[in-house]
């Protein structure tokens, strides 16, 4: 008998999933004895007995599950699939399209870095952008800088913010800052609009480049992303994984090559419930003082004792950021004769 709320399928194979050829869409193929309720609503990739499989044509041939003890919340939006289940081991877990976004357990390693490696690379950061990151993650994390007097983020998706609000409110607290103005609405759009020299930091927290995130990995993205910062101002972009992206992370380097005058480097997080168990984030400045992003030269406090926000930092420290920016020697090589 099965508990309220959990997904049951039968004993099944998964079939690889399909990729629609024209625009690369994610397309999952169930087997024949996929749950009735999980291929109808198709707000996940697979579901089996009990267990959230995440199948994609960007991680073909491999698929890591967390198994289900309720699905808390199942929606569509204009943009996206949108589903929040109670994982057995990794508390709450929010899924767009198919793919984890942020699991309760480890989105810390997320969040953090991707706020921390740019605004401690920088000091006295005032202005920020957050592109994408509606679950309010990374305005809990840039909330954490004393010197910030305004941050202004651009999500796209309303159901995202709600949906966090909902069931990740230790996430979504980001959104309580007085100095947070929300824009609902599409990033790029909201970017080329931005004047000149606006903000010393942009923070690009986005989805996988299929579906609504797409445009925040091309090169008229980065182009308006530069001329948002003030010179020397940093941009951090989501940048996938070196174990399966080095195609889509060469062309996010030469790209940033060619447009960000300053640095451009490439570091690297753990988090396991993302695909091959990393990811990877770009970090480059605009030309102006220089940025030596593998030495932090604004650390943050710690303990979080001169921050509103109470919950103090899990992941990041100042000996972490250095080591991100470490890379293996396939990743190395690559990366860097795409960098010069
Ligand atoms: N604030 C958290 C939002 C997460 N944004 C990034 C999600 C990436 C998910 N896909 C990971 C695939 C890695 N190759």
């Amino acid at each position: 008998m099965a508990e309220e709320g959990v997904v049951v399928g039968s004993d099944l194979g998964v079939k690889r999933p399909r990729e629609n050829e024209e625009n690369g869409a994610s397309s999952v193929v169930s087997t024949e004895a996929m749950d009735t309720e999980t291929s109808t609503n198709n707000h996940m990739s697979s579901v089996i007995p009990g267990w959230f499989s995440e199948i994609s044509p960007m991680w073909p041939g491999e698929a890591h599950s967390l198994k289900v003890e309720k699905i808390l919340f199942q929606g569509k939006s204009d943009f996206q699939n949108v589903m929040v289940f109670q994982s057995s081991t990794y508390g709450k877990v929010l899924v767009l399209d198919g793919v984890i976004q942020l699991t309760e357990r480890d989105e810390c390693a997320y969040q953090e870095m991707i706020t921390h490696l740019p605004l401690c690379s920088i000091p006295n950061p005032k202005k920020v952008l957050v592109i994408g990151g509606g679950d309010g993650g990374v305005l809990r994390e840039v909330a954490r800088h004393s010197s910030i007097e305004k941050i202004d983020i651009c999500e796209i998706d309303q159901m995202v913010i709600d949906v966090s609000k909902q069931f990740f409110p230790e996430v979504a607290v980001g959104y309580d800052d007085p100095r947070v103005t929300l824009h609902v609405g599409d990033g790029v759009a909201f970017l080329k609009a931005v004047p000149e020299g606006t903000y010393d930091a942009v923070i690009v927290d986005s989805s996988d480049p299929i579906g609504p995130a797409q445009e925040l990995f091309e090169k008229p993205f980065f182009e308006s992303v530069a001329k948002a910062l003030r010179p020397g101002g940093v941009v951090c972009t989501q940048a996938e994984s070196i174990w399966l992206h080095m195609n889509i992370i060469e062309g996010i380097v030469e790209n940033c090559r060619q447009i960000f005058k300053g640095s451009v480097n490439y570091a690297w997080t753990t988090v396991p419930t993302y695909p091959s168990g990393m990811i990877g984030f770009m970090l480059c400045s605009t030309e102006g003082p220089p940025v030596d992003f593998k030495h932090p030269v604004n650390p943050i406090d710690a303990d979080g004792s001169q921050s509103k926000i109470k919950v103090p930092l899990k992941f990041y420290n100042s000996e972490i950021h250095s080591a991100a920016f470490c890379l293996p020697s396939f990743a190395k090589k690559v990366i860097e004769s795409k960098a010069k």
